[in-house]
């Protein structure tokens, strides 16, 4: 411990914090915008500076010691960090009217915040092109103001550091080694890099016109599927706490805006489980290729299959539940509503950037046509909602429509990390036993921790299960690979709740609260084990034949690229 006195008050204090952490601690807010806790704490942007025995230094870097004299509010301080600010604003192109982070830009609302009403600094500003070549990312260094947020998150959080600053001085551009794009790289599509971004130097292609342009098109029968993570996320948006369940309200929007149906990804989650679950029982009776590895989410699939190409024997062949809703909406629903699988556009909303490169993979065509036609994040599909001046809080609740909407408790937690995981012991074991499941809910694979294990017996055989979320626990898991019968690995921190196309801010409370919703949308549900959805019953028995038969997988199956 350490005694300082904070702004005029003497404190005993914690010796290994920062003077930011204890200023926190006491209640005391000093403006941050390079700083993320644990991840980006470099001191560079100056705008947390406070006075420390009469010098001005950053809070986020600067340690306590005994008898520090801090201040954290004085005209000479105010003032230091209004420099700073104008100084990143004079290098920043003034376009917030026309910039995706209008109305949510951290740099918008500190100049807000400290009253910068000119610039004081004219000067040469840096331009670059640019980064148009990834289908998930966009990136434009003009708005980047060098926090290097990004660069942190991709590195420690997600353990691909695919940017670094390049050049020096006032040159310095954020960009993958080499100046090659972030479409030629290992780049996983993740997004990560977005919910760090504190302006718009970062953000997903916007592929709303599209959306657009189909549901004015009276020939095309325009359908819709909603992510998991979706439902208990895009209410933040119009003021609602995190992880509202509005799963009502999204059915309700989402018609307003023109869709002709509203279905539920939830609905091929339960489908992957009975898909992917028999891939596991096959393997375990068998004893091969185990550990089975769950192929769901799209950013480990594509760092999977960069870094660790030898163990694609592991990765699950089934589609994630989102192709396979593309390839069931443009073959089985036509089919049975005689209508022209031609003229049905596919509507994906998904709190993932990497989604909208998983609809451009090889074999994502297996109905005949693009199973997927386009992608919206969460945060799109709030933009539209707003453009059609839908009044979102007030909407009714209305229902999915069937058959491809109907769904179980165990497809909602998905979009949690561990909720795969569940949702596939639920229906492995009664399976495997032909027992009823004595409790359904698995703690030990609930949480925000990076790795969870669990062990559970059936049928006398103890099968040990591993969960990681955050590419960097993958990197991790990786390396007992042989410890486990099963894993599931999610590329986002907290699984898809904390996606790259979910609204801002990100963090952890928001990714938490999103989290309890989801399982208190589990709990509410009168079916919560995949394999007992009537309708995904119907389809077997109308259509697929049963799991793992040859038409589930000439449609719901795929290769990997190494
Ligand atoms: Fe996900 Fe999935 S859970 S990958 O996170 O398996 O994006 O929410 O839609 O496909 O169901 C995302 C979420 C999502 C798929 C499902
Ligand atoms: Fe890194 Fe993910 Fe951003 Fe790619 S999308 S640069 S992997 S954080």
């Amino acid at each position: 411990k350490v005694n300082i006195t904070l702004d005029g008050k003497s404190l005993t204090v914690d010796k290994d914090k920062t003077i930011l952490e204890v200023a926190r601690e006491a209640g005391i807010k000093i403006p941050t915008l390079c700083y993320l806790e644990e991840i980006n704490e470099i001191g560079s942007c100056r705008v947390c500076v406070v006075e420390v025995n009469g010098k001005i230094q950053p809070a986020c870097v600067t340690p306590v010691s005994e008898g520090l004299e801090i201040t954290t509010t004085s005209p000479r301080i105010r003032e230091a960090r209004r420099i700073s600010l104008e100084l990143i604003i004079s290098d920043h192109p003034m376009e917030c009217l026309t910039c995706s982070r209008n109305g949510n830009c951290e740099l918008q609302r500190l100049a807000e915040d400290f009253g910068i009403s000119e610039i004081t600094y004219e000067g040469e500003q840096s331009h670059f092109e640019p980064d148009l070549s990834s289908p998930s990312i966009v990136r434009d260094p003009d708005k980047c103001i060098l926090c290097r947020r990004c660069v942190s998150v991709c590195e420690q959080v997600q353990g691909v550091a695919a940017l670094t600053p390049n050049e020096r001085g006032f040159s310095t551009i954020i960009t993958p080694a080499f100046g090659q794009k972030l479409g030629e790289i290992a780049c996983a599509n993740c997004g990560q890099c977005i919910n760090a971004c504190p302006v718009g130097a970062l953000s997903e292609k916007d592929d709303t016109e599209k959306v657009w342009e189909a549901l004015a098109n009276p020939d095309k029968h325009v359908v819709v599927q909603t992510a998991p993570a979706v439902r208990v996320s895009i209410g933040e948006v119009f003021g609602m706490k995190p992880g509202s369940l509005v799963t009502g309200k999204l059915m309700a929007g989402l018609r307003r805006l023109g869709f002709d149906k509203v279905f539920d990804t939830n609905f091929t989650a339960d489908l992957t489980i009975m898909e992917e679950g028999h891939e596991l029982i096959e393997r375990l009776k068998n004893n091969e290729r185990l550990p089975l590895i769950t192929s769901c989410s799209p950013g480990w699939i594509k760092f999977i299959e960069h870094f660790y190409p030898s163990y694609l024997e592991h990765i699950s062949s089934c589609k994630s539940p989102q192709q396979m809703f593309g390839a069931l909406a443009k073959t089985y629903y036509p089919e049975n509503n005689g209508i022209d699988p031609e003229d049905v556009f596919v509507v994906s909303v998904m709190p993932c950037t990497a989604k909208k490169f998983e609809i451009t993979r090889p074999g994502m065509d297996s109905s005949g046509y693009q199973d997927v036609d386009v992608v919206l994040t969460t945060r799109e599909l709030a933009k539209m909602f707003k453009q059609a001046g839908i009044d979102f809080v007030n909407l009714p609740d209305e229902e999915y429509d069937k058959p491809l909407g109907i769904s179980t408790g165990a497809g909602t937690i998905f979009g949690t990390t561990g909720g795969v995981m569940e949702a596939a012991l639920r229906t492995a074991y009664e399976v495997l036993t032909g027992e009823e499941l004595p409790g359904l809910e698995f703690e030990d694979v609930r949480g925000l921790e990076g790795i969870k294990e669990c062990e559970i017996e059936i049928n006398g055989q103890k099968i040990k299960v591993a969960v990681a979320h955050g590419l960097s626990n993958a990197h991790k898991v990786l390396q007992n690979i042989d410890d486990y019968h099963f894993i599931e690995i999610m590329a986002c921190p907290g699984g898809c709740v904390g996606g790259g196309g979910q609204p801002y801010p990100t963090n952890e409370e928001t990714i938490r609260l999103r989290a309890q919703g989801l399982y208190r949308d589990d709990k509410e549900h009168q079916i919560r084990k995949s394999h007992e959805n009537p309708v995904v019953k119907k389809l077997y028995e109308e259509f697929l034949g049963k799991p793992l038969s040859h038409k589930s997988h000439e449609l719901l199956h795929t290769g990997y690229v190494v």
